[in-house]
């Protein structure tokens, strides 16, 4: 057994962070349990070119047979994306992830775990867990994890799926601000609007860096939530989304669906009543939050510098 934790963080990513360089962690849950094969290692690959052709270091995290890593390989992208025993990892299942020598893919809540360990200051996913429509006490271990996290996480909002208002009441609770990308709106993943409003509208990538470099000098551990609507061509209206999502929560209901197997039931079900048009939306805007995240890492990178700022 290790020493200190069952952790290995690449090389690449290391050295980075002593650099203070720009990186950017991605999660894995979304190739083991949101996207089909192959699609999710053509789309993590995807994502992590952006990140470099934006000038940034991807850090995808996910455990490796009992190892958390930070920072994959080519060929473990591939092992986490084909293989079928693949567990959904969060805050919970650490520890038995490690003691049985798991593989699977990270939450958002384990991400950030593996972020902050490791002094990743921006993660990009799709879009985070909130509060269950109908079971007010489903409520995603992300929004915990958000509370306790210095990180700036970029994601499309969250699915509605879930209960949007009483998930931005959650989140105002934990102190978590939802700061929107050029918008006022707290988008709805698919939908570029929801009705919701963000706590705030940031026009540029560097005034987000600003915040976070302003929150963090408080000594506030908690995350900034930037919410990035999903691109015009890809959006898909809410009302259209409605009728598939009310069926996939039936089709829950009747199977006794619960715990951890409800997300990724609910992302399956509307995946496949939607045939391919979600999940297009899907890819275009994790693609589109990896870009963005890129960017803001960037500039708290400058920010950080010697000397710069702080
Ligand atoms: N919502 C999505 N896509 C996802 C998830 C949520 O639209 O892929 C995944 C993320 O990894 C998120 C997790 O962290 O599901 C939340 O699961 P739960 O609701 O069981 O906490
Ligand atoms: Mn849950």
């Amino acid at each position: 057994m290790n020493k200190q934790t069952n952790t290995a963080i690449h090389t690449k990513i290391i050295k980075a962070i002593q650099n203070k360089q720009a990186i950017v962690a991605l999660e894995s849950a979304v190739i083991t349990h949101g996207l089909p094969y192959p699609v999710n290692i053509e789309l993590a690959k995807q994502m992590e070119l952006i990140i470099q052709t934006e000038g940034a270091i991807p850090a995808t995290a996910a455990f490796i047979d009992g190892t958390l890593k930070i920072g994959l390989s080519s060929e473990e992208l591939n092992d986490l994306g084909t293989n079928n025993n693949t567990h959904k990892i969060s805050r919970r299942d650490f520890g038995i992830a490690a003691a049985k020598r798991w593989s699977g893919g990270l939450t958002v809540a384990g991400t950030l775990i593996a972020a902050r360990q490791s002094g990743i200051h921006v993660f990009a996913t799709g879009g985070i867990g909130g509060v269950h429509r109908g079971n007010i006490y489903d409520v995603s271990a992300d929004l915990q994890e958000l509370a306790q996290s210095p990180i700036v996480v970029i994601c499309a909002g969250a699915k509605s799926i879930l209960d949007l208002p009483a998930t931005l009441e959650v989140l105002e609770t934990l102190g978590v601000p939802v700061v929107g990308y050029q918008t006022e709106e707290f988008p709805a993943f698919y939908a570029r609007e929801s009705g919701l409003k963000t706590n705030y509208k940031a026009n540029n990538a560097k005034e987000i860096a600003e915040l976070f470099i302003h929150q963090k000098s408080y000594q506030l551990n908690n995350a900034i939530l930037v919410v990035n609507p999903i691109p015009k061509e890809a959006a898909i209206p809410s009302e259209k989304m409605e009728s598939f999502i009310t069926q996939a929560l039936e089709e829950a209901a009747k199977n006794n669906i619960f715990g951890s197997a409800m997300t990724p039931f609910l992302l399956d079900k509307i995946s496949s009543l939607t045939k391919g048009e979600s999940l297009q939306a899907n890819l275009a805007l994790l693609k589109n939050n990896a870009r963005l995240a890129a960017e803001i890492s960037r500039e708290i990178s400058a920010l950080l510098q010697p000397n710069l700022f702080i």
